[in-house]
């Protein structure tokens, strides 16, 4: 068979790279970068390969299958969707709607029939019970969004190409290839910085693979980043260092923060933060005279106790320093899919604390409470417990925090049904799970990260290969099931053939702002260059007075109970690290990504290993409030003295899963000492950042 070129991007993570595949019609022969993708100028990472290994994987579902006991069996879609139906619908009534929850892993935004058909179905279960991996990652970004500028979705992004000061906080780019700003090619927009005197400064408790190639590279006690966004305000409005420019016609609140900020001083954020007083007042000077600035703060400065402050000043930092909506600042994309025009906000400037989690009373966002609460509302008795879950595309037992308490929670629910490829550490307490086709058997188009991405281009991808025979996609296994919920009317009915993934993103990029279509787009197989960021405040506002709220009540009254004391000093701290090579939960099964140093150890600093008469290369045991784990013991001096890092997404050592090579490399799960208690105090996200540990010589 001859060989044929196949283009796509790569959906694995939000950098969007374009991908050449060779291939003979049955199987890849090579995956390499596309040079002539707009976007991604022929960068990949180690990951692309994978999108092979996946398909090929023998361990990969591709029939429904049912438990029995411990053993599982082959059974029909019907008797699948069925069996799902008539269970979720039963508990539904006999316990009410919220008896019924859901869960919506990261893939899902990876995903465009998912991003098109899954939210359909999960309305019809009406439920309160709605979760999603969300919460463990960006919900402080989306709520200073919608409380600032009036809509979750409108998201600002780093004009890194642009700008001449960069300040990251609580990123590794270089390792996970950006998130919430999606950026393919991260070290080689790092290196046109600096090429072009742009400097930037890294504010990490470890010398991360980003902080390796920054101008100046910060350690600091995690959980404590407030404290250094505020000092830098403070800095800025007692120096006089503000210059809003254009933002300023258009948004209220300034007035209020100079008071607010007034006791920031850089001694406090000193004593909190480890950073010395002079490095931080050089940091406001020189983010104040930068040609351009810009602050990124990403999950080290959200997944922590004060993540929403955190980006409510970090977008307070690009605001008054007239970063806001300008070349080299923070900005705003125009996708060709208009994510946020297409979601309207209905005038409910708020989609928040509509109603609350049943037994800790976490607030609502968006339709969705924080999974941090998922376990007691499973695990707690009285009405509106959860009796039933649906999973799709998420492995929250070793994604959530404390995920040995959902576990146990997973395993005494009256049903549960996981839609996931694989038979994972959460799909194993699944009654029944529903495979879907995946990567190269599915069409794709980003909607998602297109609003998040760094320059604006439109690319789609068509599928390369045929799922397996008698396979459906995520979206018709949601339409099926939405249907089968809540039959059809006859207007439905007549529609119903026309409602695919790729109608609707032909109706969407219609609508959008490029004047594109389907056609169009598959005219340009490589993708097609829509340019740099524009402005584009204030039309782009949702709020009602089309103002920026610069002082949201909500955030103000947190700040101002925030406490100034310093914490008793604690022995060690935890926080995760990510690998180029894997993603989450799920791309430990491929062996060429997975071959190499053993990656799930601990990283320590010297002095703390010394103080505890620990050795290298050693297995060290740690425990915290929530469990206790035992795991190899790396020393460095790349830790700040005082933390240390296990990566996420391990611990494929419990029974009953199906994922061969992964199972070599089970490592353990960090999360089995995260703490379901430890949230941000505004949204309720999970703060993995800043968990206290001991660590000691397994016996
Ligand atoms: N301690 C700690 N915990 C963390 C983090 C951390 O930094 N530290 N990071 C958090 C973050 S940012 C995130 S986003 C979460 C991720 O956590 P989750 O979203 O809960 O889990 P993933 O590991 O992404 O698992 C994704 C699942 O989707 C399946 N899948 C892959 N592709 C498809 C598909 O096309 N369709 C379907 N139906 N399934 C598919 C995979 O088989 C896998 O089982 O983890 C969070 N947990
Ligand atoms: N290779 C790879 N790429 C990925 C993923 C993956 O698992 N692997 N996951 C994808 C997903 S779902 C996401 S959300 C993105 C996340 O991408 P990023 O936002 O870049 O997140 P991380 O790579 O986890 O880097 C977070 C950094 O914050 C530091 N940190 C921890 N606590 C604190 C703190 O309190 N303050 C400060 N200032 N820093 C702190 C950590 O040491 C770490 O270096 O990556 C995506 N890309
Ligand atoms: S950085 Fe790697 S995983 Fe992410 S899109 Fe590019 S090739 Fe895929
Ligand atoms: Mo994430």
């Amino acid at each position: 068979m001859s060989t044929k070129q196949h283009f796509r991007t790569c959906n694995l993570c939000e950098a969007m790279c374009g991908i050449v595949i060779e291939h003979n019609g049955k199987s890849v022969e090579t995956i390499k970068g596309d040079k002539e993708d707009p976007f991604s100028k022929g960068f990949i990472c180690p990951k692309a390969v994978a999108l092979q290994d996946i398909y090929e994987d023998p361990d990969r579902l591709k029939k429904p299958i049912r438990r029995q006991g411990d053993e599982w069996g082959e059974i029909s879609w019907k008797e699948a969707f069925d069996t799902v139906v008539s269970k979720l619908q039963s508990i539904g009534k006999e316990y009410g709607p919220d008896a019924v929850g859901y869960y919506q892993g990261n893939p899902s935004v990876h995903n465009l029939g998912t991003l098109f058909f899954a939210g359909s179905f999960f309305r019809t279960l009406q439920t309160k019970n709605g979760y999603s991996a969300t919460s463990l990652d960006q919900l402080p970004h989306h709520y200073a969004s919608q409380f600032m500028l009036g809509h979750y979705l409108l998201m600002p992004v780093p004009d890194i190409d642009r700008t001449q000061y960069f300040l990251v906080i609580g990123a590794n780019p270089i390792a996970s290839n950006g998130s919430m700003m999606s950026a393919a090619g991260m070290p080689g927009r790092i290196r046109a910085l600096q090429k072009r005197n742009g400097k930037m400064v890294v504010i990490d408790p470890r010398r991360s693979e980003t902080a390796l190639k920054a101008d100046r590279h910060h350690f600091i006690k995690p959980g404590t980043d407030v404290y250094l966004l505020a000092a830098l305000l403070q800095v800025l409005f007692k120096e006089a260092l503000i210059d809003i420019k254009r933002v300023g016609n258009w948004s209220k609140g300034l007035d209020q923060l100079p008071s607010l900020f007034e006791p920031y001083t850089p001694e406090l954020a000193s004593a909190h933060t480890g950073i010395e007083v002079e490095e931080i007042r050089t940091m406001a000077h020189e983010f104040a005279a930068a040609e351009s600035a810009v602050c990124y703060s990403r999950m080290g400065a959200s997944t922590q106790a004060h993540g929403t402050l955190c980006q409510w000043l970090t977008n307070l930092i690009n605001i008054v320093t007239g970063n806001f909506d300008r070349p080299g600042g923070a900005m705003f994309s125009t996708p060709a899919v208009d994510v946020v025009k297409g979601r309207k906000n209905k005038g409910t400037q708020h989609k928040y604390n509509r109603y609350q989690s049943r037994v800790r009373g976490l607030p609502e966002f968006n339709d969705e409470l924080p999974v941090a609460a998922l376990a007691e509302e499973i695990l707690t008795e009285g009405e509106g417990q959860i009796k039933a879950m649906v999973i799709s595309a998420g492995n929250p037992v070793l994604s959530s925090p404390n995920g040995t308490k959902l576990e146990k929670a997973l395993d005494q629910l009256d049903f549960m049904v996981s839609i996931d490829i694989y038979l994972n550490e959460t799909s194993k307490h699944a009654d029944i799970i529903l495979p879907p086709q995946t990567g190269l058997e599915s069409e794709h188009f980003d909607v998602v990260f297109n609003n998040l991405a760094v320059r604006d281009t439109a690319k789609y991808s068509e599928p390369l290969f045929d799922g397996a025979e008698g396979s459906k996609a995520d979206w018709q296994i949601f339409k099926e099931l939405t249907k089968r919920m809540k039959p059809l009317s006859t207007e439905e009915e007549a529609l119903d053939a026309y409602m695919t993934p790729s109608n609707f993103l032909n109706e969407a990029l219609k609508k959008g702002p490029h004047d594109l279509n389907l056609k169009s787009l598959k005219a340009h197989p490589h993708g097609i260059d829509l340019g740099p960021l524009k402005p584009q405040l204030p039309d782009r506002l949702f709020t009602e007075d089309k103002m920026v709220d610069l002082a949201p009540a909500l955030f103000v009254t947190h700040l101002k109970n925030l406490s100034h004391e310093l914490p008793k000093a604690s022995s060690l701290t935890l926080v995760g690290r990510r690998h180029l090579r894997s993603n989450n939960s799920w791309m430990h099964n491929s062996e060429r990504l997975v071959k190499g140093p053993w990656r799930c150890t601990i990283l320590m600093h010297p002095e703390d290993a010394r103080q505890r008469a620990l050795q290298p290369e050693t297995i060290v045991r740690v425990s915290s409030a929530k469990g206790s784990v035992n795991l190899p013991l790396e020393i460095s001096d790349e830790m700040m003295p005082g933390v240390v890092s296990i990566p996420h997404g391990f611990g494929h050592n419990r029974n009953g899963t199906r994922w061969q090579v992964a199972e070599a490399h089970a490592g353990v799960s960090i999360n089995d000492l995260t703490d379901e208690n430890l949230l941000d105090g505004i949204s309720g996200n999970t703060a993995f950042s800043g968990v206290e540990v001991e660590v000691s010589a397994s016996a």
